[in-house]
């Protein structure tokens, strides 16, 4: 029987309360598709950093390096600074690993009702592309003068020819499986190095895929055409934090953060790629065994698809879906429901085989 030897990163908060749930489903789907999953659990969180000085031990990325995929819950508790934890973990296993490629599904499910008037499951159907490695995530500047009237910060963007390129190829590849239409989200009108270039490289990916149709908005307007009108979007693709900010309002019109999957893609190969919900820590509702599941469930759902277990991803998306339909005592708060974190994973463990 084939085995996966996945490692898992709880992390913070609810963090620690949905990957146990994206486990149970996990092993549920192996066991009804015939292989099986050995998960590794590493307790790198602010707690560790509480404890240690830091997110994860120095030799943190070597024990990671030979798994066959990472799933990661949440990073960030109030006691540690966001900058010192993201930058000690999450983003560390990002760029060491090469996963240059954050895939970002945004699809309203059927038994969801989107915030949006009128707006159906054929209406949001999308995938945001972030890149994950490079751009406005950059520990290139400083702070003079710390401190003084004269305090001066120079945060630098890094937009790289390699490092736009490839995942702008890895947006139209994408867009050519799907609906083939590609857009990009840009600001080159107020940002006036880096985005005039990824505009000029965006026209240079688009001439090698003739066959796929671009569009290209400033990201103040791309975000009112996110409300008004979802169903203009395949594939969107953006630098690290506008695919980061589209990330979060995507789910947001498809009902719920609480649901939105992610994958963190190295596409070659080389490196294990690792797979996170878009969602943080929660710390204003962790512990209380109310957070939506759905999100690690629905990515535990890509994790197996990455793996070639295309099935069993296919089996969770389609329990999801049956579960959300069936009956409103399995939705979380965020859904307008009042079930629990274990009542909701119950019922879509329950949801496969059967
Ligand atoms: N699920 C991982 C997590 O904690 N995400 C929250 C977050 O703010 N991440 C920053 C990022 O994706 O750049």
């Amino acid at each position: 029987m084939k085995t996966y030897h996945l490692a898992s990163i709880p992390g913070d908060g609810i963090g620690q309360e949905v990957i146990p749930a994206g486990v149970a489903v996990g092993q549920k789907v192996a066991a009804v598709c015939g292989f099986s999953l050995e998960f590794t659990e590493f307790p790198w969180s602010c707690q560790t950093f509480a404890e240690t000085g830091a997110m994860m031990p120095h030799d943190g990325l070597t024990q990671l390096a030979d798994f066959d995929a990472i799933y990661l819950g949440a990073v960030g508790w109030p006691d540690v600074p966001d900058h010192v934890s993201l930058w000690g973990l999450l983003i560390p296993i990002r760029r060491a690993f090469d996963q240059y490629a954050n895939i970002r599904p945004v699809r309203l499910l059927h038994g969801i009702t989107s915030p949006l008037a009128g707006r159906g499951p054929e209406d949001i159907d999308f995938v945001v592309v972030r890149e994950n490695c490079e751009g406005e995530y950059s520990e290139a500047g400083g702070r003079l003068y710390a401190g003084t009237d004269r305090e001066t910060v120079i945060q630098e963007s890094i937009f790289t020819r390699h490092g736009t390129d490839r995942i702008l190829r890895y947006a139209f590849e994408l867009a050519a499986t799907r609906g083939k239409h590609v857009t990009s989200a840009t600001k080159s009108n107020g940002i006036m190095h880096s985005m005039p270039f990824w505009d000029e490289r965006f026209q240079a990916i688009s001439a090698e895929h003739p066959d796929i149709k671009t569009d290209q908005y400033h990201i103040d307007i791309l975000t009112a055409h996110f409300v008004l009108h979802p169903d203009w979007f395949d594939v969107v693709v953006g630098s690290n934090l506008f695919g980061d900010i589209l990330s979060d309002l995507g789910p947001a019109v498809a009902g719920s953060i609480g649901i939105a999957p992610s994958a963190n893609i190295n596409p070659e190969g080389r490196y294990p790629s690792m797979f996170e919900p878009v969602h943080g820590s929660a710390p204003d509702i962790a512990g209380l065994g109310v957070a939506n599941p759905i999100a690690a469930i629905w990515t535990m759902a890509m994790m197996l698809e990455h793996l070639g277990e295309t099935e069993a991803s296919q089996i969770i998306e389609h329990a999801i879906e049956s579960v959300l339909t069936g009956s409103t005592d399995v939705k979380t708060r965020d859904l307008g429901g009042e079930a629990t974190t274990a009542v909701c994973t119950q019922a879509i463990v329950d949801a496969i085989g059967r």
